[in-house]
């Protein structure tokens, strides 16, 4: 039976899976994955290489793990899911894997082609009638990179090594590979092609940087705008030294730990030193700003270092870009500092000098501003102030996945982590933190995993199905709700585009309110896990101390954190 199955297409999928790194696999199966199955239990039976199963209850679970997985792992993922019903259920997901640029393969059933009952996987079910679409790549065509059906079984093998190739190769993204049951029970490729590695990071164009080192030289109020650039840990002390050479401001978008937090260069997302800029450094950012926010006057020279620099999935990108270099900032930093100091004359140096001091004494009391809002006792800082506690209790090896949406800023302000150590999904399809904390958990055992999400995040995080495959993996965290009892994000633009409208008149904002509430710790309870109800910053900290310890234990614990009702 054994020798049978692993000359199947199926087990070749096992085989390159494994192959590949991929240590998770993320699967909601179907009647259609069933080769798929039968190739896994005999890999196990065998003891052969392949990636370990995460039985997923929602798909939309499934690929925010893999997406979690990612972000702390940095491997390649893959999620398998059931024909068109489980790839319409990855929902929101998909857009956040392909915004993350996150290198996954999601692997569907597509119902057998043939009636043939002498083809092995001939259709045996209505199902296979209802199925099958006319377009189902259609579904992921908008957000992936690349899809394919693999035909016939001995294809399959240099399909799936295709497919890992084009995910990871820049700029990142999802590829779906659909799967007919005839094709994987087909005989496989007999040997295993061999990897197709994905380009080397690309570097500068050497003159085209020199030349964006001296827009930044001569700048008279240089601003450094980063979203990601702290994905790859060593640039972290990279951008550090940049930025102070140059003494300017990083205003960090903060989907990872781009920048320590307490550098007094650190301006954080909220308080902009955009407008003053004359020089602006765009560096892995996907919307550099918000013109209706706070936009550098119209005369700043903008420059840019990304992989992908002209966001082509993005319809509208039409920032007054002066220079762009496609080149990973991983390899472009250090040949930007270089550069920098080559340039860094005895006068320069004086001149930067002065303006660190400068913009340092600028942000202290920017800075002086988010240490009070973490001690006050008023209602409009409670989240502040709970965030503060959050953080006091935190080991320093915790990971925080944070999903806050309106208290985002009070998070990074108030969060203080060291590289690595904070994962933002950077992207706005909500419900990723409780799926996203399994990826990481998975992915690093050894840590603390701390989810902090709104009420409104956590119900779109499918939290059954979450908190079951935690328990079921032994990867339990510790998610921590800022419980507003409301779409607080949802209730905003209804007040800022209507100020005088019948809405705020009535103090009546249809459908924003959480109400009647849902008890969320008995919700824990009731899949396995414990939880917790605050009703106050102060007793955040003991709070979270208890959650760390429950989940240290193999349980999963919510800190339910009510907060005034913004
Ligand atoms: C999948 C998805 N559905 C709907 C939205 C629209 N949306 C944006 S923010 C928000 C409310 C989020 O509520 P919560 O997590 O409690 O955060 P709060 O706004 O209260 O800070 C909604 C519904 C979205 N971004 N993603
Ligand atoms: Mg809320």
């Amino acid at each position: 039976m054994i020798a049978m199955a692993t000359m199947e297409a199926a087990a070749d999928l096992v085989a390159l899976l494994a192959d590949e790194g991929v240590q998770h696999l993320f699967i909601n199966p179907g009647t259609d994955t069933a080769p798929v199955q039968e190739a896994m239990s005999a890999a196990r039976a065998a003891g052969a290489p392949r990636p370990e199963t995460v039985l997923c209850l929602h798909e939309h679970v499934a690929l925010s793990a893999a997406i979690g997985h990612h972000l702390a792992s940095g491997r390649p993922q893959a999620v398998m899911v059931h024909v068109d019903a489980g790839t319409l259920n990855l929902g929101g997901s998909i857009h956040n894997a392909q915004r993350n640029r996150v290198p996954v393969v999601v692997f569907a059933g597509r119902a057998p082609y043939t009636t043939a009952t002498d083809v092995r996987g001939h259709r045996d079910s209505a199902i296979h009638w209802q199925q099958e679409q006319l377009d189902q790549a259609g579904v992921l065509r908008a957000f992936g990179k690349w899809h394919m059906e693999v035909p016939r079984g001995r294809e399959l093998a240099p399909i799936v090594r295709r497919a890992f190739q084009v995910v990871q190769t820049d700029p990142r993204g999802p590829a779906y590979v659909m799967l007919p049951r005839e094709a994987l029970m087909e005989p496989g490729a007999g040997e295993l092609p061999a990897r197709l590695r994905a380009p080397v990071p690309a570097g500068p164009d050497p003159t085209a940087l020199r030349q964006l080192a001296g827009i930044l030289a001569d700048a008279r109020r240089p601003v450094i705008v980063t979203g990601r650039t702290g994905a790859h840990l060593p640039s972290v002390p990279t951008l550090v030294r940049i930025a102070e050479l140059l003494g300017a401001p990083v205003a960090d978008q903060r989907d990872r730990v781009n920048f320590p937090s307490e550098h007094p260069l650190w301006a954080g997302a909220g308080e902009s030193p955009l407008r003053r800029a004359d020089a602006v450094l765009l560096l892995d950012v996907e919307v550099p700003w918000v013109p209706a926010m706070a936009a550098p006057p119209a005369d700043a020279r903008v420059v840019q270092i990304d992989v992908d620099c002209a966001k082509v999935t993005m319809p509208l990108w039409s920032f007054p870009v002066e220079l762009a270099v496609t080149a990973d900032t991983r390899v472009a930093l250090p040949q930007l500092e270089e550069a920098l100091c080559a340039l860094a004359t005895p006068e320069r140096r004086r001149v930067w000098e002065a303006r660190r001091i400068e913009v340092e004494a600028e942000l202290a009391p920017v800075h002086e501003g988010w240490r009070r809002r973490a001690a006050s006792t008023g209602a409009a800082d409670a989240p502040d102030a709970a965030l503060a506690a959050l953080d006091r209790a935190l080991p320093g090896d915790a990971i925080v996945i944070e999903e806050a949406v309106t208290n985002r800023l009070a998070v990074q302000r108030q969060v203080h982590r060291a590289p690595g150590r904070y994962l933002q999904h950077g992207s706005p399809a909500l419900g990723f933190a409780m799926g996203g904390a399994i990826g990481v958990k998975l992915a690093r055992p050894e840590a603390p995993v701390v989810a902090v999400c709104g009420d409104g995040s956590f119900n779109f995080g499918v939290p059954t199905a979450a908190l079951f495959s935690a328990h079921r993996m032994g990867a339990a965290f510790v998610a921590v709700i800022l419980n507003n009892r409301s779409y607080h994000a949802s209730k905003r633009p209804v007040l800022s585009l209507y100020p005088d409208g019948a809405a705020a008149a009535a103090r009546d904002f249809p459908e924003t309110e959480l109400t009647p509430q849902l008890d969320y710790a008995l919700l824990a309870r009731a899949c396995g896990g414990d939880g917790r109800s605050v009703d106050s910053p102060a007793d955040v900290e003991e709070a979270v101390r208890w959650a760390l310890d429950v989940a240290a234990g193999g349980q999963c614990a919510i800190v339910d954190v009510q907060l005034p009702a913004p």
